[in-house]
């Protein structure tokens, strides 16, 4: 999507945080790959998964290592509402990325976040930059914090 790495790039920015984005020349899409061609473990991998509230039709934003999965049941208690997964167009349309180029900052429009308190253990971890071969490298205390995400036990 056109503007979509520009934007990661700018709300890096504007949060004091420096990235360079790598465009990796094969796919990035799932949190493997992405291991794949970052040569890291895939829990140095950020999963950026959007979700939307049944009672408000809002998003929500869930930051978790590629090895772990979201617990439901503890997203749902974070968002105080029941939330499902949300459909690839809408995800589109009000975040401005694709899925597999999700990236945690940088939407067209914010959306609350939750990260996975685990992310922080690692020096480094590597995010989707808005597109599917296109990923960036940070210190997670910084990105999370870019991303104005509320660290929390959110992993099954
Ligand atoms: N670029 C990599 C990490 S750097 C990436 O975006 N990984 S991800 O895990 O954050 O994004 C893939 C996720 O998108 C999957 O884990 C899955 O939860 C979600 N996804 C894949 N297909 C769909 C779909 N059809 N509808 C909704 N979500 C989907």
């Amino acid at each position: 999507m056109a503007g979509s790495i520009e934007r990661v790039t700018e709300a890096a920015r504007q949060a004091g945080m420096e990235i360079e984005v790598r465009r990796m020349g094969a796919s990035t899409r799932t949190s493997e790959e992405a291991a794949e061609q970052c040569g890291c473990g895939v829990d140095q991998i950020v999963k950026s998964l959007i979700f939307q509230g049944e009672a408000t039709d809002g998003l929500y934003l869930f930051l978790l290592q590629g090895s772990s999965r979201l617990s439901l049941a503890k997203a749902q208690v974070l968002a105080g509402e029941k939330l499902k997964r949300a459909d690839p167009r809408l995800i589109r349309d009000r975040t401005g990325f694709a899925i597999g180029g999700v990236s945690p900052i940088g939407h067209t429009a914010p959306v609350p976040a939750f990260a996975e308190d685990a992310l922080l253990k690692h020096d480094a971890v590597w995010a989707a930059a808005g597109a599917h071969d296109a990923v960036f490298r940070a210190e997670p205390g910084k990105l999370l914090a870019a991303a104005k995400a509320t660290v929390a036990d959110i992993a099954e």
